[in-house]
């Protein structure tokens, strides 16, 4: 089998850490959505055995789960069009990350930004998942063989590993058998920055509820976090050039540009000049158009737990019937019995 002849197939997944954020909105889901519409096959997941890699209140992580879910299908992600379910109803995410335990090196995981960021100081005492995380994010895209995986750019070292993983196994086994995964990071929006410190991603695990938007916060608060978002003391500058080395203001700018479609150029020639005062408040409206009615939505949502329920049970159903061979076909390579 050549690569040429995986057919396109879109994976992606979020953590149910916590509430989304806007970072989680502009950087995934709502891509996700687009790429659904455009009539490709799309697999969405909510990687909850991700999450328990750093330790989540058991009653949280459920109702986390839950609502994430409502929360990609009230950003446009259609179960019926998509496939929607949760990683732990699919036992063969969990069994492929085995195999690939044992194809991926100590070094290379050793080299994971993210995993230096989570551990912080104390590296001896992160759990074995946290270390081993980037082998299970490759199995679960690969279990589908899945070709274009949509994230935002912190993900980016994970693909070049899930590449690797990929390309070791093929090459240890001679076989053509897993593809090459395609990272897609695309649109303004790839890195939103936290709304207190332009140098820090937006991240639902901040500390501070002040520098992200969340996918529930109701108008007046997302009015209010982005007033007080920091910023600079200069008026925007006129052109894109001028917002080099104002991480603030570009990242404010840049998630005007994704939330309303437009290239930074476009927003640029549209709002150049102004003053924050003057600016903010536009951000604001737009901010509070795009966001109240997923929120809306995901509140009338979660009104029914049990309907949620089954829409992640039929799609890990799907999900199993794409998954099952290709972890079957893996055992025969690598030569488990039985298999
Ligand atoms: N700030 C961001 N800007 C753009 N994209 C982002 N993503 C996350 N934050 C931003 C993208 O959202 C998808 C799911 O991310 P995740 O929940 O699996 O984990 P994460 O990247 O670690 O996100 P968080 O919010 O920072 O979670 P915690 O705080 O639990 O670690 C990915 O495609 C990611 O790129």
């Amino acid at each position: 089998m050549t690569e040429a002849e995986f057919t396109s197939r879109v994976f992606s997944g979020i953590q149910p850490s916590g509430g989304l954020t806007l970072g989680n909105y502009l950087g995934a889901l709502k891509r996700f959505a687009q790429a659904q519409d455009q009539g490709i096959e799309t697999i969405y997941c909510m990687v909850d055995l991700h999450a328990i890699t750093v330790w989540q209140d058991p009653v949280k992580l459920r109702h986390a789960t839950r609502e994430l879910c409502a929360g990609f299908i009230a950003s446009g992600v259609d179960p019926e069009k998509s496939i929607l379910f949760n990683q732990s109803q699919v036992s063969e995410h969990a069994q492929l990350a085995w195999i690939f335990n044992c194809v991926a090196r100590m070094g290379w995981m050793k080299r994971m930004t993210q995993f230096k960021d989570k551990a912080g100081k104390n590296a001896e005492n992160a759990s074995l998942g946290l270390f081993g995380y980037p082998a299970l994010m490759a199995a679960d895209i690969l279990v589908y063989h899945a070709t274009h995986v949509p994230v935002g750019e912190d993900q980016k070292q994970h693909l070049e590993l899930t590449r690797d993983i990929a390309a070791k196994f093929n090459h240890d086994y001679s076989v053509d058998f897993f593809p090459i995964t395609e990272p897609v990071i695309e649109g303004a929006a790839t890195r939103v920055m936290s709304l207190r410190d332009g140098s820090k991603k937006m991240s639902k695990s901040d500390p501070s509820d002040m520098s992200r938007i969340n996918l529930t916060d109701d108008a007046d608060t997302i009015a209010k976090k982005i007033r007080k978002a920091k910023t600079d003391p200069e008026p925007l500058p006129s052109e894109v050039a001028g917002l080099e080395d104002r991480p603030e203001a570009r990242n404010l700018i840049n998630i005007y540009a994704a939330l309303s479609d437009k290239s930074v150029d476009q927003v640029m020639a549209d709002v150049g000049g102004k003053a924050f005062s003057e600016f903010k408040p536009m951000l604001a409206d737009l901010a509070v158009a795009q966001m109240a009615p997923i929120s809306d939505e995901m509140s009338r949502l979660m009104q029914d737990e049990a309907e949620i329920d089954r829409i992640l049970t039929v799609g890990a159903d799907r999900a199993r019937a794409i998954a099952a061979p290709i972890l079957k076909k893996t055992y025969e390579i690598v030569g488990l019995v039985g298999s």
